[in-house]
Formats: structure tokens, C-alpha cells, sequence
């Protein structure tokens, strides 16, 4: 368990090898409930080269909504009871704070799929209305993650590397840091946890939305 800034902690090897492969079994699971992983495109027209399924509330750039506004327009599919129990114990652990855990209610899970080309450029978080803790979970190849600072894109950042099964919480001072994925590591190194190639990445949030 390391704290990269205040606020962020990042807990290598959070998740167990068994655990990692239910979460990936599960993702599949909720990738074939709707119109498919998609590629959102911003509103300048570029496309993300990461692919995301959302679960709770579908991330359309830059708000969220509780149908797939951009794909069939179906209803997005609920938030998993199981996340939220992840989402618990990930807070709890990584501020080794058990209230803090248990109080937290996550309300919408974006997965992200990133083939050995994608990337994430800098940015923040700011579509949900409270700023209530993010919880990311790794699966797969392995990536450098860039975090940055809360005032522009620009340096300082650190670059960390985050391994299949790693935590990392993002609250408080840390909450609006800017923060991307500038590559991914080699699949060869990665563990066997069923994920044919590529990077996993499992965010919880809280929206401040009404249910
Ligand atoms: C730092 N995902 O979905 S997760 C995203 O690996 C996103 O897929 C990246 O950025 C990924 O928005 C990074 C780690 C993460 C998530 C949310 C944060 C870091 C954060 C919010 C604030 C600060
Ligand atoms: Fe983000």
C-alpha cells in the first residue's frame, strides 16, 4: 500500500488470482447484456482508442444517462450488488479506514478495454456530482499510469506502473488530479486470467445523481 499523493493510494496485488478471474468471467458477462463495448466519441469527433461498457449510468462525453444514448438508446444495465461490495472493501483498505468503507456507495461501474495501442490521454473527472472517492481495479497487461496534478496537464506528474490486480483509490486532495494511460506493457507478462490480450480497467464512482 503506497500513497502517491494525498488522497491517492495504490494497493499492488489487491485482488487474488481467482478474484481476477471471476471479475473477468463477469465483465465478459455484462459486455454481452447490451449493444456491445463501444467507443465513444467526443464531441470534437475523435474516438477513444480505449472501448467501454458502463454499468449504473452510460457515460456519453461529457455526462451520463440512464439509457445508451449514443448506441440503441436501450436502458444502460443495472449496477451489480457485487461491485458494490468491492467498491466497500477497496475504500476501507486503502485508507485503512472501515467506516469510510463501508459509507461509501458507489453507483456506476465503466469498464475500459485497451488493446496493446490504446491510450488514455490526460484528463479529469469531473461528470459526477459529488466527489466521493474512485476506485480502479487492473486487469491483464500491465500499463504506466500518469498522474498529474490538479491544475493544468502539465508537469509534475508521476508515472506509476499498474499491474493485473492492482487497487488504486483516487479521493479528497486527488479527486480532480488530472491523470491517463500513456501505454500499456507487454501481454506477455501477464498473468493467465482468461483475458485473451490487452487491459482491463474497472472504475467506481459515485454519480450524485438521483436513482
Ligand atoms: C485519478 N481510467 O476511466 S483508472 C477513467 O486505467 C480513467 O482506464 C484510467 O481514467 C484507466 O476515467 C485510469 C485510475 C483513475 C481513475 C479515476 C481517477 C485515476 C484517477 C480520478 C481522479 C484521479
Ligand atoms: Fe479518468
Amino acid at each position: 500500500r503506497r500513497t502517491l499523493a494525498p488522497g491517492a493510494v495504490h494497493v499492488p496485488d489487491w485482488l487474488d488470482l481467482c478474484r481476477q478471474r471471476e471479475l473477468v468471467v463477469a465483465c465478459r458477462e455484462w459486455a454481452m447484456q447490451g449493444p456491445g463495448i463501444r467507443a465513444a466519441s467526443l464531441p470534437n469527433g475523435a474516438r477513444m482508442s480505449a472501448r467501454q461498457v458502463c454499468l449504473g449510468w452510460h457515460w456519453y462525453p461529457y455526462r451520463y444517462s440512464r439509457t445508451r444514448d449514443d448506441q440503441d438508446g436501450s436502458p444502460v444495465t443495472p449496477f451489480p450488488d457485487r461491485l458494490g461490495d468491492l467498491g466497500r472493501a477497496a475504500v476501507a483498505d486503502a485508507y485503512l479506514d472501515p467506516a469510510r468503507g463501508a459509507a461509501y456507495r458507489p453507483d456506476i461501474a465503466l469498464i475500459n478495454h485497451y488493446a496493446a495501442d490504446a491510450r488514455m490521454g490526460l484528463h479529469r473527472d469531473s461528470d459526477e456530482k459529488v466527489l466521493e472517492p474512485v476506485v480502479s481495479l487492473s486487469l491483464g497487461a500491465a500499463c504506466v499510469f500518469r498522474l498529474g496534478n490538479t491544475a493544468d496537464r502539465g508537469r509534475p506528474w508521476t508515472d506509476v506502473e499498474l499491474c493485473s490486480g492492482d487497487l488504486l483509490v483516487f479521493g479528497d486532495e486527488s479527486r480532480l488530479a488530472y491523470h491517463g494511460v500513456p501505454r500499456l506493457l507487454t501481454d506477455l507478462d501477464a498473468p493467465d486470467i482468461g483475458l485473451a490480450h490487452g487491459r482491463l480497467n474497472i472504475t467506481l464512482r459515485v454519480s450524485g445523481l438521483d436513482a
